[in-house]
């Protein structure tokens, strides 16, 4: 037996499933899988004429979102998980968790789904092993993930996959679990089937236990979509850009030049994943893992993301999204008026008081139906990054972007990026949340030494890319959004490309380089110059103010925090107080 094979059979030794199958990705095996949904409720087939291919799921109603509280870290020292992760000891994981498993699978089938992730023949590429009991999890993969046969081939009978078991068991938050075990580059996930959750391939694999794996080996792997910018000339460049969830990371990695614009050129390469080596010449090259994207599907609309829409058109899973009696599929921000006789994403006749579609709706569609994908996004030696954008949500503070003054900076402006909650998340508006490079439910160890890995890659690449922040969520005094965002982000993108070539105009204030008033390109937009020193505007009271509060934050990782970081602080408080910006 293989190993892959000797650890099926264990696993089905615990859960006892009824039968066992092996996937191998093909066409036939998925229209039978969809059959069967289809006939047991699991899927809803969606309107032939209006959504080719397309199928509807209804999860559970408490089963719609990642829950990081119930998301560990199962490393053998607590440290290891570090301060921002829950931990669980491995003996203890085997304890509460293990017994879950047995006989879990009872009555059911065990799907056994061998995966790739990144592309196939690519030396960046790692091979995963899904055992779960959920068609729709199969479904799901077989679409995210390059699966079936080509893993087992790239596996070639050997030990190196990543372990991945799943059940969604009896879907109860009360025996809702997802452990990562980074030193076995082991993972468990039992009792939920939401995405996040239950698609190993994707938050468990791709980035906590890849992102263990590639500190070990000298990589990284990032929560970062990839695009490409190809400029009037023909000069191609390529950004990697993190940003929290819901903070608009698809739109970007699809975004469409404006009119005004018209002679650059963005394409796709990846839109949440991105894996980081140092290339032979110096640079850092990037592949996306996925082969598929799970987005959130309220808010896509003809203005915000013509490019998604037509990606979800055919050949998509829609979960939890609104549906017409007729099998049209529905959500917030598709069109401006809802249609008659909605059916809720519960099933339910929509009452006009609540969401139609669930606000974490998802869509689960194949990259290569995006049509903005680069003609490069499965190239098996990846892209050369230019640039790394980090990004968050503030209305004050932090102006629309600003750049690092070199990698080590950059590192800081990352590790200290924070976003503000939304009412719909926690309750509390405008409370910010710290979360470095985006990775704060994502790092699979103690994001200190993460921060410290991030300071030795700057090392290992002799041309790094140059590290800037973007804030695209800056207010006025009425609340409003001063940016008008989505494709007018390209203007932003271009002064940062500037920068690269050692052009764009800058001021240095404490922050970092920003752009002075004439740098950017805003012809047409019409903003005023009193909003325009609005979204440049680096004021030193507010920032001020963020010190103690982010050196609260670096005192939580203890020794962990790398000295660099404590001084980098340092020197923005000193220059905040010794200067007038
Ligand atoms: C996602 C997330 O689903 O970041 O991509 O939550
Ligand atoms: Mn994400």
């Amino acid at each position: 037996m293989t190993p892959a094979e000797t650890w099926v059979d264990e696993v089905a030794r615990t859960t006892k499933p009824s039968k066992v199958v092996w996937c191998d990705g093909s066409e036939a095996e998925n229209e039978r899988l969809v059959e069967g949904m289809l006939q047991d409720g699991t899927l809803i087939r969606l309107n032939e004429q209006a959504a080719p291919g397309c199928t509807l799921h209804r999860s559970h109603p408490s089963d719609v979102a990642r829950t990081e509280h119930l998301t560990f870290i199962a490393s053998r020292r607590a440290e290891d998980a570090g301060p921002t992760n829950n931990w669980m000891a491995p003996q203890e994981a085997r304890e509460r968790v293990g017994p879950l498993f047995d006989g879990v699978m009872k009555g059911r089938t065990m799907y056994v789904v061998p995966y790739v992730m990144g592309p196939l023949g690519s030396p960046f590429s790692k091979v995963g092993i899904e055992v779960t009991d959920s068609p729709y999890v199969v479904a799901n993969m077989r679409i995210m993930t390059r699966m079936g046969q080509a893993a087992l081939d790239q596996l070639g009978g050997g030990d190196e996959f990543v372990p991945g078991l799943h059940s969604t068991g009896d879907l109860s938050p009360d025996r809702r679990f997802i452990v990562h075990f980074p030193e076995e580059r082991l993972i468990w996930s039992v009792g939920s089937g939401y995405g996040g959750n239950a698609l190993l391939g994707k938050k468990c694999f791709a980035l906590r236990i890849a992102s263990t794996m590639a500190r070990d080996q000298g990589w990284m792997a990032e929560h970062m979509l990839i695009l490409e910018l190809t400029l009037p000339s023909g000069e191609v460049h390529y950004v990697g850009a993190a940003f929290p969830s819901a903070c608009g990371k698809t739109n970007l990695a699809m975004l469409q030049a404006p009119a005004e614009l018209a002679g650059v050129k963005v394409r796709t390469i990846g839109d949440d994943i991105a894996w980081l080596r140092p290339g032979p010449d110096g640079r850092l090259w990037a592949v996306n893992p996925e082969a598929g994207f799970f987005g959130v599907v309220p808010g896509t609309g003809p203005d915000t993301n013509p490019m998604a829409l037509q990606t979800i058109a055919r050949n998509t899973i829609f979960t939890n999204v609104a549906v017409t009696p007729d099998g049209v599929p529905w959500w917030e921000g598709k069109d401006k008026s809802p249609p008659s006789d909605l059916i809720d994403w519960q099933g339910k006749p929509w009452d006009r008081t609540g969401k139609a579609a669930h606000p974490n709706s998802r869509f689960t569609a194949p990259a290569r139906q995006c049509p903005t994908m680069s003609s490069r996004w499965e190239d098996p030696q990846g892209v050369p990054l230019s640039a790394i954008v980090f990004g968050g949500r503030r209305a004050r503070v932090a102006p629309l972007v600003f750049e690092s003054r070199d990698w080590e900076h950059g590192v800081f402006v990352g590790a200290t990026m924070g976003s503000e909650t939304t009412a719909a998340a926690t309750g509390q508006v405008g409370v910010v949340r710290r979360d470095p490079m985006a990775m704060l439910p994502f790092c699979g160890y103690n994001m200190g030494d993460y921060f410290a890995h991030w300071l030795r890659m700057g090392k290992a690449v002799s041309k790094p890319p140059a590290i800037f922040h973007v804030n695209w969520f800056r207010t006025d005094r009425a609340d409003r959004f001063i940016w008008p965002g989505f494709g007018q982000n390209l203007r932003v993108l271009l002064w940062m490309i500037e920068r690269v070539k050692g052009q764009g105009k800058a001021t240095e204030t404490p922050v970092g380089f920003v752009p002075t008033r004439d740098a950017l390109n805003l012809e047409g937009l019409g903003l005023s110059s009193a909003e325009l020193d609005t979204l440049l505007a680096v004021d030193r009271d507010e920032w001020a103010a963020e010190v103690p509060e982010i050196r609260a934050f670096f005192e939580r990782f203890g020794a962990h925090c790398p000295q660099q970081l404590h001084e980098s602080l340092d020197t923005l408080s000193q220059q905040l107080t010794a200067t007038r910006v």
